[in-house]
């Protein structure tokens, strides 16, 4: 079940930390690595307009714009993270 959505790029060390909580919290998560498609430049033109946020990563949990590595480590921090993990009634599945 893949309840999280990470837009990243391979080099990107911020997508690697974000991509390693998940791991630890054994959370599967979607990962597109802009870097390494061709339709990269034009999700992340759209991600912009969404969200209003440039850089990767770009996180959505439950379909709830998270945003990038400091907020889902703040969010890890404060337990939102654990709570929207948790949330049975949505279950939408990034696949
Ligand atoms: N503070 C940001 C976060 O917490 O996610 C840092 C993210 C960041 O700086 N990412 C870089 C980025 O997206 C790549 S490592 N740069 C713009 C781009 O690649 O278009």
């Amino acid at each position: 079940t893949n309840r999280v959505m990470i837009f990243s790029k391979s080099y990107c060390p911020y997508s690697t930390k974000v991509k390693e909580l998940f791991t630890t919290l054994g959370v599967e998560c979607k990962i597109l690595e802009l870097d390494l498609v061709d339709d990269g430049p034009r999700v992340q033109d759209l991600l912009l307009e969404i969200t209003s946020q440039k850089t990767v990563p770009n996180i959505f949990v439950n379909k709830i714009h998270m945003g990038g590595c400091d907020k889902t480590l703040q969010a890890h921090q404060s337990g939102l993270l654990q709570r929207l993990l948790q949330d049975e009634s949505a279950t939408y599945e990034y696949d």
